[in-house]
């Protein structure tokens, strides 16, 4: 039988850590790493889109899961995307993460063309081929990929033995059910968007990866746990907490991860910046940047 139940929790997406120079830093992934698994999440979710990955190289997403496993191997779940914007590189990164010994692999579908259902099944089936032994887990992203997840081809997908189940990042909350519906508590269904967290969970997401975790996981946490003990008052009140501090993030001039990695610096983990094109902080952002790092410990306190 296999063992979903590590799946079922609080997973962060990681985000990239680099040196000052802009290069990926080993030294950094393993911090990030270690204060994450020192918050007790359940796991970590690699070389996401907070992750960065499609302005890394194979090289440069290798040497960070490598980096990741080194310090959460049997300590917490790893899942690694693995996408590539061809099949033959996503499967060398899916070699390569099964090499390592991550509990799952992901993949949006591929992006840029609108491929039929069957070219994106024959893309994931070829991914998951070339990691025989590991999981998969499917990214749905339609805002992002272009396409989106559906019912037949998810069913058609469940036919590999190897697929466990969803990453719904789209913003129907009613699309976890859907998901849901199909293979009940046999598959594992990820809330995406942090801002519907608790919504998500009610309706039947398994548990979370969010790209706001790293910077708030006490909130997440609580909210869940709320949610287990079903004071569902108490998950509401986190959540808008969640939500007003997301919004206030996205309100400076520097990406959403820029801003939330210099809050983790404010608070003594430097991980670097964003990497072009994506917007880096200015000095106009600074005193939002100092509002958002009370808001997020004032809700934790
Ligand atoms: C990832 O792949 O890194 C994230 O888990 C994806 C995740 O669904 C995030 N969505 C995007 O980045 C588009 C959300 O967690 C998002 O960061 C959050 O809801 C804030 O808007």
């Amino acid at each position: 039988m296999r063992d979903l139940e590590k799946y079922r929790g609080i997973i962060p997406a990681f985000y990239a850590c680099y040196e000052d120079d802009g290069s990926v830093s080993a030294e950094r992934t393993q911090a990030l790493t270690q204060h994450l698994i020192d918050k007790n999440v359940k796991g970590v979710y690699v070389c996401g889109s907070s992750g960065e990955c499609i302005y890394q190289s194979k090289e440069e997403r290798k040497l960070i899961l490598e980096n990741v496993m080194k310090i959460a191997k049997g300590k917490i779940t790893v899942i690694a995307h693995v996408a590539c914007n061809n099949t033959a590189d996503s499967q060398e990164l899916a070699a390569h993460a099964e090499s390592l010994g991550v509990d799952a692999i992901a993949s949006i579908p591929p992006i840029y063309f609108h491929l039929p259902d069957h070219a994106i099944a024959q893309y994931w089936n070829d991914i998951s081929s070339a990691a025989p032994n590991t999981d998969f887990i499917i990214y749905n992203i339609p805002q992002l990929a272009g396409v989106a997840l559906s019912i037949p081809l998810y069913k058609e997908m469940l036919k590999n033995p190897n697929v466990i189940g969803v990453k719904n990042s789209s913003m129907p909350v009613q699309d976890i059910q859907m998901f849901k519906d199909v293979k009940g508590d046999d598959s594992v269904v990820f809330n995406g968007p942090d801002e519907q967290f608790i919504s998500g969970r009610l309706i039947g997401a398994d548990g979370g990866i969010g790209g706001t975790y790293a910077v708030m996981p006490e909130l997440f946490l609580a909210a869940d746990e709320a949610l287990k003990a079903g004071n569902i008052a108490r998950a509401k009140e986190i959540q808008y907490k969640i939500d007003r501090i997301i919004y206030a993030m996205c309100s400076c001039h520097g990406n959403l991860y820029a801003v939330m990695k210099e809050i983790l610096k404010m608070n003594g983990l430097n991980i670097g910046g964003v990497r072009k094109p994506l917007a880096s902080i200015i000095p106009e952002d600074m005193p939002q940047i100092e509002k958002c790092r009370e808001m997020i410990s004032t809700a934790i306190a």
